[in-house]
């Protein structure tokens, strides 16, 4: 059978994301949401309590720990496997100790490299981003002049952060690669990435993806609104799978998940019709 990308489900519980900010606020209508998020087919929920939208300013630690870490307590203890979506090596530490099994980190350790300590020392997974700076200024980092622009910038840029997690002791099985869509890159530079993922595979890690609802899809709907990017979401979601990649970090888990249904019927398909 041909296998999928796993389907990781957000759980923004933040006051101000770009998509869903404020409609999970609360400890219990996030807890909510990640049961239905399960029941929608998702693989693993990703928590997270800092808004990472462009512009967005940074939650004090209290705060962040505040949001997640009752919602992590919650949706471990039943029995999902949950990450969590943090820069910062407290959050990181008290999430693993209330059940995360993975740390996704959208500055790839750049923000707080002791996160990447804490990593080593626990037995989670551990995601890192391509990041060149906070959301509140990181549209002044969206340029790639360099030869082999967005794609050779990101693949160099990534592989200086593996050499970072990998010498602080996390070992490589535990390692997984994102290419920030929408992190100090306009459109055009998204594309060009998902273009080229395969410069990015080259480095030898499993590929998440997190393309949801950004506002690359708004811009090819007429500058439509996040509610109405579910349907793009999923079709990039299609293309994805038959990229290889790890994982796909959505919102709506049961579009993708649908989708992802029917790619595994098609490839299996045709795999009986070639046997
Ligand atoms: N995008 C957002 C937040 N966290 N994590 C990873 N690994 N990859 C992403 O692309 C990513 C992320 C921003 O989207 P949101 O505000 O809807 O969560």
């Amino acid at each position: 059978m041909t296998a999928l990308p796993l389907v990781m489900g957000v759980v923004n519980v933040t006051p101000d994301s770009f998509s869903d900010g404020g409609l999970y606020a609360t400890a219990d209508s996030a807890i909510a949401h990640g049961e239905q998020l399960l029941a929608d087919g998702a693989d693993l929920l990703d928590v997270g309590g800092e808004s990472t939208r462009p512009g967005a300013t940074r939650p004090l630690v209290e705060e962040e720990l505040g949001r997640v870490v009752p919602v992590i307590a919650a949706l471990a203890g039943a029995g999902a496997r949950v990450s969590v979506d943090t820069m910062r090596s407290e959050v990181a530490r008290a999430a693993i100790e209330a059940g995360a099994v993975l740390v996704n980190d959208v500055s790839g350790g750049l923000a707080d490299p002791e996160i990447l300590r804490v990593v080593a020392d626990s037995d989670a997974s551990y995601v890192a981003m391509h990041w060149r700076a906070h959301a509140d200024h990181m549209t002044d980092f969206a340029s790639y002049d360099e030869p082999g622009g967005v794609v050779e910038a990101v693949r160099r840029e990534l592989g200086e952060r593996v050499e970072a997690v990998l010498a602080a002791g996390v070992p490589p099985e535990r390692l997984v690669l994102d290419p920030g869509l929408g992190f100090a890159k306009r459109g055009e530079h998204n594309w060009q990435l998902l273009a080229h993922l395969d410069r990015v595979q080259d480095l030898g890690y499993p590929l998440l993806v997190g393309a949801s609802r950004k506002s690359f899809l708004g811009a090819l709907l007429d500058g439509r609104g996040v509610d109405g990017r579910d349907d793009a979401t999923t079709a990039l979601s299609v293309l994805l799978a038959r990229t290889g990649v790890w994982g796909i970090r959505v919102h709506d888990v049961r579009s993708t998940r649908d989708a992802l249904l029917v790619v595994r019927a098609w490839e299996d398909a045709h795999d009986e019709q070639r046997d």
